[in-house]
């Protein structure tokens, strides 16, 4: 079997999930890793057993031998480094958020269709099984038309000690965590129209906001609320879980703590248990999050490989994007903000 090749950039804390999702797919090899800092590319070289190491994008694309690239850096240099795939006509995937603004996000894709090569957005919350889940309920039309949702992520959990550069950048929660909220809120519900949006600074140790409660306009007629906090002090801790709650015409959903999912419709109440696999590389509590990593790369991989589309291409994560400028925009103006004009 002729497997398909791929690079990765940026060998830091969240790009191991990603080498571990591409090692359990048979029919995809990393074939070379990048990373500016030596020892981040000798851990992750050593640990997966990848010779091909450089601590320059531009002299790995040089060297070639790869289909597609996956940019695990953060967003800083997400836009060069699409562009610089582009220019060598190289597929790509490229970690959330997008980039640094919208217009960034824009030219990318701008880039990227210009080569004629295919970017996806490495936007994977919506792959999580208890996500999915849900949708599977919603398309089966159990609790009828949906008119109005709620997705929900309030924790306490310490994401700086892993992550530390999400203390220091000015904006926070909204980029960097409401991003997945708002695409779920798209996957679930549709595309928006009008946003209107609070935020909020808890912990005086960070620099951005912690709190963003988020009022959503759907193209469909559905109101929907995206509320997200890492300033929430709970009696059980639910990191990483989101929460979804959507009344329709016919009943009920809920998706709550421990995964747990009632529906309620016509027929009566039923409840299950819609807990992700724990894969065997995976951690408590990020198996949620690491089995959506995983998921995602399968897509990619099929997509690839049949030349379509992937669901969340840079053309469709830009209205998830979109979401994240007019949530600030609103929490700054203090007014609501219309999707189209910023489209
Ligand atoms: P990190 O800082 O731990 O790792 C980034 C790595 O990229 C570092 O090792 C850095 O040296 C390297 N790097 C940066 N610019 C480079 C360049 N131009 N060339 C080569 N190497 C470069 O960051 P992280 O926490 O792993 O986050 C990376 C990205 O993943 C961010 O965009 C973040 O938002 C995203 N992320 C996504 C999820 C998810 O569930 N989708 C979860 C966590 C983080
Ligand atoms: O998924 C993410 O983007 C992570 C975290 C869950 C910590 O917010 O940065």
């Amino acid at each position: 079997m002729t497997k398909t090749k791929g690079a990765l950039i940026g060998c830091g804390f969240f790009a191991v999930n990603q080498m571990h999702g591409w090692q359990d797919l048979a029919d995809v090899e990393i074939v070379a890793i990048c990373d500016r800092d030596p020892e981040r590319l000798r851990i992750v070289g050593e640990q997966f057993g990848v010779a091909r190491r450089y601590q320059s994008a531009e002299e790995m694309f040089a060297d070639g031998g790869f289909d597609f690239v996956d940019i695990a850096t953060t967003v800083g240099s997400h836009r060069a480094l699409v562009e610089l795939a582009a220019s060598h006509k190289v597929p790509a995937i490229c970690q959330k958020p997008f980039a640094p603004t919208l217009a960034d996000a824009k030219a990318m894709v701008a880039a990227a269709d210009a080569a004629g090569i295919p970017l996806m957005i490495h936007e994977n919350f919506r792959w999580q099984t208890p996500i999915l889940a849900v949708k599977a309920v919603l398309d089966s039309g159990a609790i009828g038309e949906p008119f109005w949702g709620r997705v929900s992520f309030r924790s306490g959990f310490d994401v700086f000690s892993g992550q530390p550069y999400l203390a220091k950048g000015k904006r926070f929660i909204i980029e960097d965590l409401g991003i997945h909220s708002l695409d779920i809120a798209r996957f679930l519900f549709g595309d928006a129209s009008r946003m209107t949006a609070r935020t909020r600074r808890i912990n005086p140790d960070i620099a951005g906001e912690d709190v963003a409660t988020m009022l959503l306009d759907h193209n469909n007629g559905i109101t929907s609320i995206v509320d997200v906090s890492y300033a929430s002090k709970l009696p059980e801790e639910p990191f990483p879980e989101t929460f979804v709650e959507i009344d329709g015409t016919k009943g009920t959903l809920r998706l709550g703590k421990d995964y747990k999912l009632t529906v309620h419709g016509r027929e009566g109440t039923v409840q299950s248990v819609v807990e992700p696999n724990l894969l065997p590389w995976a951690s408590r509590p990020w198996h949620n999050i690491q089995e959506s990593v995983a998921l995602i790369q399968k897509h990619w991989a099929e997509r690839l490989s049949q030349g379509r589309e992937p669901d969340t291409s840079g053309r469709d994560n830009l209205k998830t994007f979109a979401l994240v400028k007019a949530a600030y925009l609103s929490a700054e103006r203090g007014e609501t903000i219309a999707i189209a004009d910023l489209l």
